[in-house]
């Protein structure tokens, strides 16, 4: 088995501080989220930003202070910008972080029920995603919310419309009114990937590590951060993504997989070495 990637997704776009105080919203609180993760064995970063006063923004030059910002203390470690950014946001308004040339960046592969909004993922916003990072030369991280969506990102990269194989996808599993956080639907998902693709599992909420545990048995990657889960154990808040990264870094070591540091994720993800 290869060595676990784990990936911090140390912001989001909607969890505040009111629900817990040490999400990051400053260029400064972001960059210490994503050191604790990276010290505490996490090789990606998932980068979401904030204006000071937690307003999610996918401006370029607040993307490109913080990833500046992050390389400075975290100079190998491999960052995935969203272009998800928030419910609402124009195609537009999303992509800008590409315009960075990111190694790699988030492609939402379909429209899907947000607890109780809409995110809107439309096939020709999901084609100019597509050709953004074929242009670019970013690698897309599938991110797929519900079963339906992996179908449609396969068929589009069949058609050359998005960057093809060896492909990453993110399951991301139990946002409210999206795909339930089981490992059936888990298993279903990775035993329909193109062979020679690599993955990740992303538990919401409460499925934080129910779904990293069977995901780090059958080989897979693990995504934690406050993006996707505030709480350490159940009452008991995190106080850094670090603290969630570490655990994962527990419970790997119990079932006997390593962790790849950022080299030898860049090897497993077939990303250019860096540097
Ligand atoms: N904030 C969610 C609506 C991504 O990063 O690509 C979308 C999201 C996905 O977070
Ligand atoms: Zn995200």
């Amino acid at each position: 088995m290869e060595k676990l990637i784990i990936t911090a997704a140390i912001c989001g776009a909607e969890v505040t501080k009111e629900q817990n105080p040490a999400v990051p919203y400053t260029v400064e609180e972001i960059v210490r989220e994503a050191k604790s993760a990276y010290d505490a064995g996490a090789a990606i970063v998932h980068v979401h930003v904030r204006e000071d006063d937690g307003t999610p923004t996918q401006s370029k030059a607040r993307f490109k202070e913080c990833i500046d910002a992050i390389y400075k203390v975290c100079p190998d470690v491999i960052l995935i910008p969203s272009t998800g950014g928030a419910v609402g946001m124009t195609a537009e308004e999303r992509l800008q972080p590409t315009e960075l040339f990111p190694e790699m960046a988030t492609l939402d592969c379909g429209t899907c029920n947000f607890g109780d909004d809409v995110f809107e993922n439309t096939m020709p916003m999901m084609r100019d995603f597509g050709k953004r990072m074929l242009e670019n030369h970013i690698k897309p991280e599938y991110e797929c919310f519900e079963m339906g969506h992996l179908d449609t990102i396969l068929t589009m990269a069949k058609k050359g419309l998005v960057p093809g194989e060896p492909m990453q996808f993110n399951f991301v599993l139990g946002v409210p009114g999206c795909t339930p956080a089981t490992v059936p639907n888990l298993c279903w998902l990775v035993n329909a990937i193109p062979a020679g693709s690599t993955w990740t599992a992303t538990g919401i909420g409460r499925h934080a590590f129910t779904l990293a545990a069977p995901a780090i048995a059958m080989g897979g990657n693990v995504r934690v951060g406050f993006e996707d889960n505030l709480y350490l154990e159940r009452g008991v808040l995190a106080k850094s993504n670090g603290e969630l990264v570490a655990k994962v870094v527990r419970i790997a070591k119990e079932l006997g997989r390593e962790i790849a540091n950022p080299a030898e994720a860049r090897k497993i993800l077939s990303l250019p070495a860096k540097g």
